[in-house]
């Protein structure tokens, strides 16, 4: 490939959400991110850091997202040629942690190889789909009655696959409301670490309501309890916070800590990370599915390229752009098909085009980084 990065420019981003998003760590209502984009002659990558404003998802924000990539990783790429994608996980490797980070960089450099080739995203990554199931996360309401009246708007919409966000209080009835209704519905819920393994009567009650999977009830960094609780339940647990690595994943099914993968590139600091835990899966055989951090065009771009490959046999939580945002910062926003499908790009790279004037008009800060 060998890419010799000249300018890297990184910008600050806020876009208001169409509605708050509330989990059992907080509510957003403006969605904070950062968007990089680098550049060298005849060529350019854009890649997306998901990193919110909060530290409440992982330790990362926005703030030390941007440290670490001005000080840290892009002088580690601007101006030295990288013969290919292993030589930037290579010099990345010596910055512990940050994986959010470090998966806007590689996400920029893998839309920039795909650009330069000619070749969209998916077949470079080993693709086999055109378009992608996907469902929709819906975030904890005022009152189980209010969620079933925003699921319904959604099921409305043309979406098979609802996650209802669930928090200690907040997690028996919200499900029974909604189950109550509709009673077919392909339906997950998601605890974002909520929990401890002595509340598992909790969720040894969900098990009634045929769910798909309860996702990350306990701590990220407890895998033992979470096979404990597996134990007690019929429903399969993911993991999502908890999986960090490729050998993470290995070791979670070798204890049993869960029986289904969600795979987000930026937790795992990149694609290619991501495509390993997916194989991890497709050897063990657990079903992996696409999660998402309210991306922007850009970075989904990215999670519907990942999400062709053949081991994603479940939803994603990559829904249309409309459901997060007024205007997307691409230029052709994502829709929903009415088989709750979207099309994977099929143009060069990531196959998008930024809005270079919304990307303007959301931009707070930004910075022309030089080694
Ligand atoms: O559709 O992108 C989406 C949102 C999916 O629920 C979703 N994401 O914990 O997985 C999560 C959650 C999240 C969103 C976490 C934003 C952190 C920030």
């Amino acid at each position: 490939m060998n890419l010799r990065v000249e300018r890297a420019e990184l910008r600050l981003v806020e876009m208001p959400l169409r509605s708050p998003f509330e989990t059992s760590f907080g509510v957003e209502s403006r969605r904070r991110c950062l968007i990089l984009h680098l550049m060298g002659t005849g060529w350019e990558g854009w890649g997306e850091c998901v990193a919110g404003a909060f530290p409440g998802y992982s330790y990362e924000t926005t703030a030390t997202a941007w440290h670490v990539l001005v000080d840290f990783l892009l002088p580690a790429v601007l101006h030295r040629p990288l013969a290919d994608l292993a030589d930037f996980q290579a010099r990345a490797s010596s910055v512990r942690g940050h994986p959010m980070a470090r998966a806007a960089i590689e996400m920029a450099l893998w839309d920039a190889r795909g650009r330069i080739e000619g070749t969209p995203l998916r077949n470079l990554l080993g693709g086999v789909r055109e378009r992608v199931p996907v469902g929709v996360s819906v975030g904890i309401q005022a009152t189980p009655q209010r969620l079933v009246e925003v699921v319904a708007a959604y099921v409305e919409q043309g979406y098979r696959r609802v996650k209802l966000k669930i928090k200690p209080g907040r997690d028996r009835d919200d499900v029974a409301a909604v189950r109550r209704v509709f009673p077919d519905l392909a339906l997950q819920v998601d605890a974002n670490s909520a929990y401890r393994l002595q509340d598992s009567a909790a969720l040894e009650a969900l098990d009634d309501y045929g769910l798909i999977l309860i996702e990350q009830p306990l701590e990220e960094d407890d895998l033992i309890d979470h096979a404990k609780l597996q134990a007690r339940l019929h429903t399969p647990l993911c993991l999502d916070e908890s999986l960090r690595s490729a050998r993470l994943a290995r070791q979670a099914l070798e204890i049993g800590a869960c029986r289904v993968f969600n795979l987000k590139p930026a937790r795992l600091g990149g694609l290619t990370e991501a495509v390993a835990v997916h194989d991890v899966g497709v050897a063990g055989r657990v079903p992996v599915w696409c999660g998402g951090m309210l991306e922007t065009g850009i970075g989904r771009a990215a999670n519907l390229a990942l999400a062709s490959l053949a081991g994603f046999t479940l939803p994603g939580d990559i829904s249309a752009s409309e459901r997060y945002y007024e205007r997307d910062l691409v230029r052709r926003p994502f829709e929903l098909n009415a088989d709750s499908t979207i099309d994977v790009p099929g143009g060069a790279g990531l196959g998008v085009e930024v809005d270079r004037e919304e990307l303007d008009r959301v931009t707070l800060r930004s910075e022309v980084i030089t080694p």
